[in-house]
């Protein structure tokens, strides 16, 4: 039996659900690229404020590609388990949040009528780092990209995010709506500001005043959001049908930890957040820049390192002496490039990211973070190599992390298993590595796709370690590297 309004008393009375009145609830959020990371973050801070009593924070989601959220949502009546994990403790609720799921292909309409929606005030965006279409190098739209093209052409069936944005805020300004405050949740730095740049863009290219009517009444709050959100297994949903008697198919799976900060610069209506547990705050790249640099430059590090030298999981890598010690450098080396927030104790911090890592009742697998390097690699790894060599600081172990994801372009592991290399780059990569015959050629090449070029000594420092992992292995390579740097 599946999880829905119906079979909804017959979970277990321990099991946190829905206790305000679902059909009351408004849909004050319509959120783009409705994945698990959402589910488990920002739709889980809207339950709340929907349990406080304030019921204007329903959400529609929209999955601008698939339909397989969808599918698993809508027989559910939106309803689905948040199981939150920490070694043997598990703990579900049922959100009530979503009420629908829009997929964009199948009906654009429906989409742009939900943005320009009286109800609606909020939008949020995860659509990962592709999903802005944006060149990393010129922060310019990629009128190449397909989807791109035909957005700047006609907003008839919009395609992109920045299209379905301008469609709706064009009929919002035309019907005399309320602006909107836009929220990008993803993990990019100046994501506001991304975003902006994106949606205005898309604007001026249909209608110069309809941009100058988004740029002055819409705002881009940026924002940084961290939870660990691993993929759903089919083992997850069998084992929480134990839990909860029913079948839910579109459960999500987090750990305890959940972070919000938002640049307080709202267009209009919005939660009470700080009663939510969000930081509202006037600077947020500070707590942007550190999160992205120590978790997500480290997650990288441990998904190319780990991943190659065939741990599935993140928590494998941090079990071992080594593994540990390696995080442990590599924060060291990144932590003078950042200007860290008043209200941050990096230490404090690197503990309690040393701990969620090790969570093993997560099973965060390598490959799941090794995706999409290419998009992730600038703001994780290279930005703090190059502020580390303007600093003159030691690179080492930064360099060995980007070493790593150039071997990871092989395709193969250290024991020579093949996998497929999942990164809308990967053909371009590969092209350009194709005839770079030395460990410092391909590191140029690969590098290069990135539209990033190394100084001289971080460069060698790359290339020694490309070369070494090559002939060696990651995890003789990191023996290597701690005796040398103990
Ligand atoms: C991870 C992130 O998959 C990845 O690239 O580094 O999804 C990470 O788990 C989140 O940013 C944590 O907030």
């Amino acid at each position: 039996m599946r999880l829905s309004t119906e079979t909804l008393a017959q979970v277990p009375a321990a099991v946190a659900r829905p206790a305000y009145d679902r059909a009351a609830v408004k849909a004050g959020v319509v959120h783009l690229g409705i994945g698990a990371f959402h589910r488990a973050h920002q739709a889980a801070v809207f339950e709340a404020a929907l349990a406080s009593g304030d019921l204007l924070w329903g959400v529609i989601g929209v999955s601008l590609r698939s339909a397989s959220v969808r599918d698993q949502m809508t027989p559910q009546d939106g309803l689905y388990t948040l199981l939150v994990r920490e070694g043997e403790k598990q703990t579900p609720q049922i959100i009530g949040a979503v009420q629908r799921v829009l997929v964009a292909p199948e009906d654009p309409e429906a989409v742009v009528a939900a943005l320009a929606s009286p109800d609606t005030h909020l939008v949020t965006l995860t659509v990962t780092e592709k999903g802005y279409c944006l060149d990393r190098k010129t922060g310019r739209l990629m009128a190449e990209d397909a989807d791109v093209a035909a957005d700047l052409a006609g907003l008839e069936r919009p395609r992109t995010a920045a299209g379905f944005l301008v469609a709706a805020l064009a009929r919002r300004r035309a019907e005399g709506l309320a602006p909107l405050s836009i929220l990008s949740c993803d993990n990019l730095p100046h994501n506001g500001a991304l975003l902006k740049g994106a949606v205005l863009a898309m604007a001026e290219a249909h209608d110069p005043a309809l941009a100058t009517w988004i740029a002055q009444n819409c705002t881009f709050p940026a924002t940084m959001v961290d939870r660990i959100v691993p993929a759903t297994t089919d083992e997850d949903i069998a084992g929480l049908a134990g839990l909860i008697g029913l079948e839910d198919r579109a459960m999500v799976k987090a750990e305890p930890f959940l972070q919000w900060v938002i640049e307080d610069s709202f267009a209009g209506a919005r939660p009470d957040f700080a009663a939510l547990g969000v930081q509202l705050t006037d600077a947020v790249a500070p707590w942007e820049e550190a999160k992205l640099r120590l978790l997500n430059g480290a997650h990288s590090a441990i998904a190319y390192l780990g991943g190659l030298a065939g741990d599935r999981f993140v928590h494998e890598f941090v079990r071992t002496a080594q593994g540990l010690l390696f995080v442990e450098r590599l924060w060291d080396e990144v932590v003078p490039t950042l200007d860290p927030p008043a209200g941050l104790d990096i230490p404090a911090y690197r503990r309690e990211l040393m701990a969620r890592f090790a969570n093993s009742a997560l099973q965060h697998r390598t490959r799941q973070i090794a995706m999409d390097g290419s998009q992730k690699l600038p703001q994780r790894l290279l930005a703090p190599l190059g502020a580390v060599m303007e600093q003159g600081g030691s690179c080492a172990a930064i360099a060995l992390a980007v070493a790593a994801w150039v071997r990871w372009q092989a395709g193969t592991t250290d024991a020579g298993e093949i996998f497929t290399v999942d990164d809308p780059a990967a053909p371009a990569l590969a092209d350009a590595m194709r005839n770079a015959p030395t460990p410092r050629a391909r590191v140029i090449a690969a590098l290069g796709v990135l539209g990033y070029e190394p100084d001289a000594a971080a460069l060698d420092a790359i290339a020694a370690h490309l070369g070494h992992l090559e002939t060696s292995g990651a995890r003789a390579v990191i023996a290597a590297f701690l005796g040398e740097n103990a």
